[in-house]
């Protein structure tokens, strides 16, 4: 049963989005991919929102970019978590959406990330979902031990060679 629910409103959308779906896949996560616009099939997402909940989901990411109002509408409809992603388009540098998804006013929140932002949508899911899920909490502890591997960097700089450890490339 698919535990999260990607919605986004484009196909345009759709390189982005799919860090999502990569990041749950490699934490083994069943989730589903989605694309319905908030205004040009708003039944649509009324309806798939409204059921996500008796569907099995536990956590809703949802996408959009420019008029980004799709996490919102979709928070509207469902009491689940929604975690919005606003999503770059050629126009403003992606603030239009972030702003968008962002200010939703007190009441509906929607969780937001950074713009284009889908895979830490996913961790935060992810996360969410650990709450109750002993098995996900383990994998997420791993992930952040091997994230923490990889951020470090230790080098020995010789006092006789001033210049070495500067500019140098991790390996
Ligand atoms: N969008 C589509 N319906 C509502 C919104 N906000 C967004 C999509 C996409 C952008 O408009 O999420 O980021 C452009 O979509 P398209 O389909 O015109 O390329």
């Amino acid at each position: 049963m698919s535990l999260v629910g990607i919605v986004m409103g484009s196909t345009t959308d759709l390189p982005v989005m799919e860090k999502a779906s990569t990041q749950l896949r490699e934490f083994g996560v069943a989730h589903t991919l989605d694309v319905m616009s908030a205004h040009r099939n708003p039944a649509k997402v009324a309806d798939w929102a409204s059921g996500a909940a008796d569907a099995g989901y536990k956590v809703l990411i949802a996408g959009a970019g420019r008029a980004a109002h799709l996490p919102g509408v979709v928070a509207a409809h469902t009491p689940l978590p929604v975690i919005g992603v606003p999503c770059l388009s050629d126009h403003l540098g992606g603030a239009d959406a972030l702003y968008s998804i962002v200010q939703m006013p007190p009441g509906v929140p929607v969780a937001t990330v950074g713009i284009d932002n889908a895979r830490n949508a996913a961790i935060l899911a992810m996360q969410i979902l650990a709450l109750s899920d002993a098995d996900l909490a383990g994998r997420l502890a791993r992930f952040r031990a091997e994230q923490a591997e990889k951020g470090m960097e230790h080098r020995e700089i010789p006092a006789e060679d001033p210049d070495r450890g500067f500019g140098f490339q991790p390996g």
